[in-house]
């Protein structure tokens, strides 16, 4: 069990959650806040104990940005050098869902980190932007790519060029967002959801990630044919029959590999 100085990690049955915490700073990622969550996310993503991990911030922010501070007097050279924002990579990496939970600002990194997880939900006080323009430079984490992909070409292009950001209504109704809840229900509905996923058949959880996100890199009839043959291959898991008897005998079904 690590001690971490930037996040705060717990368990809540089988959901890990990490609260990013630099409340002086308000979450802003610096290269600290992307180890340890990194480090964090790859060990819970192969604690066999977790079936779903919630990334929080605080009420005020889920995270403002990368550290302009610490980026501030960098040269070309130090972050080629260095592969700045590359660790982030691994999290969009784990193979378990993870959700957002996202109240107050998610702008430039912040939006980025929760773009790269799976399911986004936000407090009706969240904020989303790409306002890197405004710094002199762009978005470094995925922005210009996963936002284009969520929210389309027009939005994505208004939000990278202005640097404006945007609320949770508007966030949600472009395609960002999966569920607005009010603030103060943030929490407790991302750990219902993680819950709910968590108490799902692992690898089959894991399946539907891994086919969803699959139809970003691919073409459909590729994409299809991958989801088909996950499909036929679950026909030889004791969970599909657990399910599927379950229902036929109208009761929960209890599976296996969870
Ligand atoms: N980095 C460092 N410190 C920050 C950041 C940040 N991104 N955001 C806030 N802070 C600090 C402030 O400096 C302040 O510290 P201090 O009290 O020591 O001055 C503290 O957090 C509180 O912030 P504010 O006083 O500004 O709080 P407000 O409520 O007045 O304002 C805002 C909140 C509007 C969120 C404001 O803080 C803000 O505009 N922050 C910056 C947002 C931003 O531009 N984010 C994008 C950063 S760049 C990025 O994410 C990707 C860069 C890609 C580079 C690619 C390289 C490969």
């Amino acid at each position: 069990n690590h001690e971490f100085e930037t996040i705060r990690v717990r368990q809540e049955g089988r959901v890990a959650v990490i609260t990013l915490h630099r409340p002086e700073a308000l979450n802003a990622l610096n290269q600290m806040l992307m180890q340890e969550t990194v480090t964090a996310v790859t060990s819970f993503d192969r604690d066999p104990e977790v079936g779903a991990i919630v990334i929080t911030g605080s009420e005020k922010a889920f995270a403002a940005g990368a550290d302009i501070k610490e980026m501030a007097p960098k040269t070309s050279v130090d972050m080629y050098l260095d592969d700045w924002f590359a660790a982030w990579d691994r999290l969009a990496q784990a193979r378990k869902p993870i959700i957002a939970a996202v109240a107050g600002y998610a702008l430039g990194g912040g939006c980025e980190l929760a773009m790269a997880c799976d399911i986004l939900i936000a407090a009706d006080t969240a904020k989303f932007g790409q306002p890197e323009i405004k710094l002199g430079v762009i978005p470094g984490i995925g922005g210009s790519q996963r936002l284009t992909r969520a929210v389309g070409k027009a939005k994505a292009m208004d939000l990278c060029l202005t640097g404006r950001t945007m609320d949770a209504d508007e966030a949600e109704r472009a395609g960002l967002v999966a569920r607005i809840v009010p603030a103060e229900e943030l929490l407790a509905t991302a750990l219902t959801v993680a819950g709910q996923i968590a108490g799902m058949s692992m690898p089959v959880a894991m399946m539907a990630k891994e086919a969803v996100d699959r139809s970003y890199e691919t073409t459909l009839t590729e994409g299809i044919r991958f989801e088909r043959r996950l499909f036929h291959s679950l026909f030889a898991s004791q969970d599909q029959k657990e399910g599927m008897a379950a229902f036929v005998e109208k009761r929960s079904p209890t599976f296996v590999h969870r």
